[in-house]
């Protein structure tokens, strides 16, 4: 028995499906299983993001320790605050007291969990979850102090352009003059590296691709069968971005008692199911600046393959 979301989302999936090209956005990868997935691709070897971003978190923390004095730290999709728990461990304990940090996510549940373990690590610093779409409720976030905005993991990169641009628009728009953002982003170096960690050998990256699918198939009620789609990742350069669809095996036809209609698909036909940007120094420059800031500083690793942009008004 199909489990059935709520008429919203429905709504949203069935008319990216309706779409030609047929798409579904990335956000729905992230159920249980999904999740657990996208855990074990921080892992391999071949996705280098988190193994670059991690070491530069502690570095980049330890170069921006002052600036970090009597601020509220404000991280933006914290997740399961993992990044910001590396990024204040560099942070000396005199500096910690006198921040105050806001973990900012959709999810309440895990919000109320990792803000309750982090002020177990760290007792000294005050700690105000913020449950909130940040894309859509920028307004919800505290401003009398100067502000440390920080947005890791180069998530930035799965907007569209337009939506990146606007979201940076938002934000410039939000922040006062001593506030800064620190945002994580991949940047463009050799392709085959990039297409090898959206293809990796053991094929997570193809099961978690697929997984939207059983995802669909909740919310819509839709029979897609994973297995006769074959995952796809490639490096588009006009968009600068890894691509990933799904495309079907054969002629088919998925059914949705829930929508009433059947989906058609054609042989070779795909659904394009995430894009993932990779960005260039006059790239980060150019949308910092349509933003109304201004790139301060650029902490990389040594090979140029990610970067923590610090961002200014
Ligand atoms: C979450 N996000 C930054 C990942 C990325 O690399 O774009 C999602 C991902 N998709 C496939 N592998 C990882």
């Amino acid at each position: 028995m199909p489990q059935v979301g709520d008429s919203v989302i429905r709504e949203k999936l069935a008319a990216c499906l309706r779409s030609d090209p047929k798409t579904l956005p990335s956000m729905y990868f992230y159920d249980h299983r999904g999740s657990e997935l996208y855990e074990e691709i921080t892992k391999l070897e071949e996705y280098y993001p988190p193994k670059i971003e991690i070491p530069l978190l502690r570095s980049t923390a330890r170069k921006l320790k002052q600036e970090l004095k009597d601020c509220d730290l404000v991280e933006l999709g914290s997740g399961d605050c993992s990044k910001i728990s590396v990024f204040l461990d560099e942070i000396p304990e005199e500096i910690r007291q006198t921040i105050v940090y806001y973990p900012v996510d959709v999810c309440k549940d895990s919000i109320e969990k990792s803000a309750c373990n982090l002020q177990n690590k760290y007792p000294e610093m005050g700690i105000h979850g913020i449950t909130a779409d940040f894309l859509e409720h920028i307004e919800k976030i505290p401003g009398k102090r100067k502000r440390f905005f920080c947005f890791f993991g180069s998530t930035i990169g799965n907007f569209t352009e337009a939506r990146a641009m606007e979201f940076m628009a938002d934000l410039g728009k939000a922040m006062n003059e001593n506030d800064r953002l620190l945002l994580g982003v991949d940047m463009v170096k050799d392709i085959d590296i990039i297409e090898k960690a959206y293809n990796d050998r053991q094929g997570i990256t193809a099961e978690f691709n697929k997984n939207i699918l059983k995802v669909t198939n909740d919310h819509l009620g839709t029979d897609f069968d994973p297995e006769e789609f074959e995952h796809v990742a490639f490096f588009n350069r006009e968009h600068s971005r890894i691509e990933m669809h799904l495309k079907a095996k054969d002629d088919l036809e998925v059914a949705s008692p829930i929508l009433d209609e059947k989906i058609i698909f054609k042989k070779g036909e795909t659904i394009h199911t995430e894009n993932s940007h990779k960005y260039t120094v006059e790239g980060i420059k150019r949308m910092a600046g349509a933003a109304g800031l201004s790139v301060e500083n650029i902490f990389s690793d040594d090979k140029k393959w990610f970067s923590l942009v610090e961002m200014v008004k």
